[in-house]
């Protein structure tokens, strides 16, 4: 699914602003038929943005179940003989969607966009009336996985992941055009050979007719370098300049459809890096360099729009890294916004893109103590239905975002339990439809601590090793002698028995900001210092490390839990971005400013 643009031939309009917003608890909305009319009894509600804490409310922060949507829009005059589509960049966890009367859409997956043709339903120059009905609940099917227990007290949501489950439409809502034959989707895949580049590219027809196309590549100055004639094909880039980490060198690919008489149809303009990505030994090399990870694992997370997309964070996010020297991140742990990765793009950030696929780990919860002893892998738990959900997710996750050069890794979850069996063969299907639908990236998950090198039964799979460490902080907390004999320890090993690049995916400890300590006390600014200082010592002394991705890159909101104060504060960065102590030190570390 193409991200909507603007071209010779397509046009957008975002419905982006305030929509009317009304809760159902009760659930009553689907059978009243709450999309007929206007919404009843409706307040006003940002998009995008995460509902939850707009209203200082504990029943809308906490709500479990559907949280309705609505809009009326104009459909622009010029747009008639067009397609017209709605799309939602994203919906979170799930949404059914009426334009008037009728339902055009449903979608589960709250990170992963989704759209529906409504030609027939929107006539150029009329009004029509958009209710979307967005719906939180996690369960034993849905990724990430939760349940829902049904109390005295209403409705409460169980779920085994550290973040806040915000809900809501986070991401842009779009009106768009497209010509009545229209380019449904572009693949890229890049090559260099010496200093030539090659781009490998598929246009494929949305009505999946085959079609004729005509592609075009022009180099950041709008010079052409290469064109050819045909759906699929090959361009050569003599003396190319490639994409490569702090370099986001751009060309366009711009494809044209033919329609049968010859004339161009459609055109779109795809943004592409030429780039090469491998894993040889236990190096992971970009461009056939070498590369080393140095950035964070993030979320997408802020006070009052919690998981609402926003240009405004996103940029300064992304300025609070390269001031800091980071040259890559993970999108923990679902996939994040597109205006993100076109970004990465532009700038020449390396991203791990990630699926929701976190909280598969049922041991988890038992051994912090807030939740009962479970079998993670079983029909009635994380069982076939959960895995055809999570296939889905890994099919979106690489559909989206395949012609990113920014993306060099993709993750197909997080800590989930891997120590067993059951474990090997729930996620043996899922790494081999990543390597079908993309084998130009490797692919990766990222390990819990619980079950180390010699115990993991899924690491063998991956071509990449991704671990999340926590010695000094969940483990030897205060002693940071004990941790570094045990942190070496433990990447050696990795290492020596899987002879792969091994990326510490997290790595962190809550920190409050202004709590200081000349001894080795948790939670103060010193001793997040040391911490981080004591893992950079045992990186630079084993081989295979390829990477260091802190956790986290800033503060963030979970669930409440008296191991959270206001949210875990393993950040570098507070809530509100600004640096604790220890960012200091890892600038200067990451900028080589020693
Ligand atoms: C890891 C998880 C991450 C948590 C982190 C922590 O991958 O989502 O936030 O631990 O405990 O287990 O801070």
């Amino acid at each position: 699914m193409l991200p909507p643009r603007d071209t010779s031939t397509r046009e957008r309009r975002s419905l982006n602003g305030l929509w009317a917003f009304r809760l159902d608890p009760e659930g009553t909305g689907r059978q009243a038929g709450w999309w007929r009319s206007r919404l009843p009894q409706a307040r006003e509600m940002p998009v995008p943005a995460s509902y939850n804490d707009v209203v200082p409310d504990i029943t809308v922060r906490d709500h479990v179940g559907d949280a309705w949507y609505q809009t009326m829009v104009r459909v622009p005059a010029g747009w008639s003989g067009q397609r017209i589509v709605l799309r939602f960049d994203a919906a979170t966890h799930r949404a059914a969607v009426w334009v008037n009367d009728a339902l055009v859409a449903e979608h589960e997956g709250g990170y992963t966009p989704f759209e529906a043709d409504i030609t027939a339903l929107a006539a150029p120059g009329a009004e029509v009336r958009v209710t979307v009905v967005v719906n939180n609940e996690l369960t034993w099917t849905s990724v990430p996985p939760g349940h829902v227990e049904e109390t005295a007290r209403g409705r409460r949501q169980h779920y085994f992941h550290d973040f806040f489950n915000y809900a809501g439409l986070h991401r842009s809502v779009w009106l768009c055009s497209t010509p009545a034959t229209w380019i449904g989707g572009i693949t890229v895949d890049t090559g260099l050979e010496g200093t030539t580049g090659t781009v490998g590219y598929a246009v494929r027809r949305g009505d999946g007719r085959d079609g004729c196309a005509r592609v075009v590549l022009r180099d950041a100055e709008g010079i052409e370098v290469a064109s050819a004639d045909g759906a699929q094909g090959v361009l050569r880039v003599p003396d190319v300049h490639p994409w490569a980490p702090g370099d986001g060198y751009l060309y366009a690919l711009e494809a044209r459809l033919l329609d049968d008489g010859g004339q161009v149809a459609d055109s779109y303009v795809l943004p592409v890096g030429v780039r090469t990505v491998e894993v040889r030994g236990t190096q992971f090399l970009i461009n056939g360099e070498p590369f080393h990870f140095k950035g964070f694992g993030k979320h997408e997370d802020a006070p009052v729009r919690g998981k609402g997309h926003d240009d405004a964070l996103m940029v300064h996010d992304f300025e609070l890294m390269e001031w800091i020297g980071a040259n890559s991140f993970r999108t923990a742990h679902y996939p994040y916004a597109e205006e993100v990765l076109e970004y990465a793009d532009r700038h020449g950030v390396v991203v791990i893109d990630e699926t929701a696929a976190v909280g598969m780990n049922l041991k988890l919860p038992a051994i912090a103590g807030h939740g009962p002893a479970r079998t993670t892998y079983t029909s009635e738990t994380i069982g076939p239905d959960t895995r055809r959900t999570h296939l889905r997710a890994v099919r979106e996750l690489i559909e989206r975002d395949r012609n990113h050069p920014s993306v060099v890794l993709w993750s197909i979850a997080n800590e989930p339990e891997s120590a067993v069996p059951a474990a090997r063969d729930y996620f043996a299907p899922l790494f081999e439809e990543a390597r079908r639908l993309d084998p130009t990236r490797p692919v990766g998950f990222a390990n819990v601590m619980h079950d180390p090198a010699r115990a993991c039964l899924v690491s063998e799979l991956a071509d990449v090793v991704m671990i999340n460490r926590y010695y000094g902080w969940y483990v030897h907390a205060g002693d940071l002698a004990a941790a570094e004999t045990a942190l070496e320890a433990e990447l050696n090993d990795w290492a020596d028995l899987h002879r792969k690049p091994v990326i510490v995916t997290e790595y962190g400890v809550d920190t409050l900001p202004g709590l200081h300590t000349v001894l080795d006390v948790p939670w103060s600014e010193e001793y997040q210092e040391r911490f981080l200082a004591m893992y950079h010592r045992v990186f630079d002394r084993v081989d295979a490390v390829v990477g260091e991705h802190i956790w986290n890159f800033a503060d963030f909101a979970t669930r409440p839990e008296t191991g959270r104060v206001d949210g875990n504060r393993k950040g570098l960065f507070t809530r509100d971005r600004r640096p604790k102590s220890a960012a200091f030190s890892v600038r200067r570390r990451w900028r080589n400013d020693v």
